[in-house]
């Protein structure tokens, strides 16, 4: 394989439903595998409980089938547990930290990117945003350094304003990084919260140049690259332009269904990078 970005998809251990936009759901072990058949060369994990997982046996199929863990994503957390980092209850956060140490030990297996994503939660109002960011801040402040102890990269995502009221453009999140204890918290780039909340997807992305962890591939509404209004032809080559090198992941909904939305997906991608 010549090029360097590697083709991913999201996979999940639980059945997510069609509003969640997993491809493969159901069980990590068969989606990297089917996954892997498919042409996909990497996965990213959306897991509610890494203990739960046995990381000899996923490092196995991971050898065998040419398929690496590109990714561990934590929204679960959020969506499926009920927790997040920014909550005034501060036992809240502490087990959301304890948590998120957990996913970057697990993530540290397969020299994995951890998501910083909807964990961050919501501010109950826009006059309190300010004081919500500072917690995120205050929080990550020592995630950052668990995490480069253990050489394991973090992605924190802009997420589009329907899912939350904290960092919703590339801009503000990355002026975010700027604060203290924070500036080796990297991006991780969505195309669809770029394409509703960013002025221009494609200065973003020249913004992020060398700072983007991992990539999120996902349409205007929210499907395979294509099935929306995002210009992915554009995508491609502003990616080129700015010599990204790492994980492409299609985190799209399964629609016309996980298997066919896949192959959209690489079809996209090989009409960037090639076979
Ligand atoms: C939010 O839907 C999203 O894009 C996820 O990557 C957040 O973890
Ligand atoms: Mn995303």
């Amino acid at each position: 394989m010549s090029r360097k970005v590697s083709y991913g998809l999201a996979i999940s251990e639980e059945v997510l439903g069609e509003g969640a936009p997993v491809l493969l759901q159901g069980g990590v072990e068969k989606a990297m595998i089917r996954a892997s058949e498919l042409g996909f060369d990497s996965a990213e994990l959306h897991i509610r409980e890494p203990g739960q997982f046995d990381v000899q046996k996923l490092l196995d199929i991971s050898n065998q089938k040419n398929i690496r863990i590109a990714a561990v994503g934590t929204g679960l957390e959020y969506g499926l547990n009920g927790l997040n980092i920014t909550s005034p209850d501060k036992s809240l956060r502490e087990k959301m930290s304890a948590r998120l140490k957990e996913h970057i030990d697990f993530a540290a297996n397969f020299n994995a990117v951890v998501f910083l994503g909807l964990l961050r939660g919501k501010a109950p109002s826009y006059a309190a945003r300010k004081e919500y960011l500072d917690r995120l801040a205050q929080e990550f402040i020592p995630i950052a350094a668990y995490a480069a102890e253990r050489g394991v990269i973090l992605g924190l995502e802009p997420i589009v304003f329907y899912l939350t009221n904290l960092l919703n453009t590339t801009e503000e999140t990355l002026e975010f990084l700027e604060r203290p204890g924070l500036e080796t918290i990297q991006l991780l780039l969505d195309t669809h919260h770029m394409f509703i909340e960013d002025k221009d997807m494609f200065e973003s992305f020249r913004m992020c140049k060398g700072k983007i962890a991992h990539l999120h591939i996902s349409d205007s509404n929210r499907q395979y690259p294509g099935g929306g209004n995002v210009d992915y032809t554009k995508v491609g080559d502003v990616l080129k332009e700015i010599g990204y090198d790492r994980a492409v992941s299609l985190e799209v909904v399964p629609y016309p269904s996980g298997e066919q939305a896949a192959v959209y997906g690489i079809e996209w991608m090989r009409s960037i990078w090639g076979a």
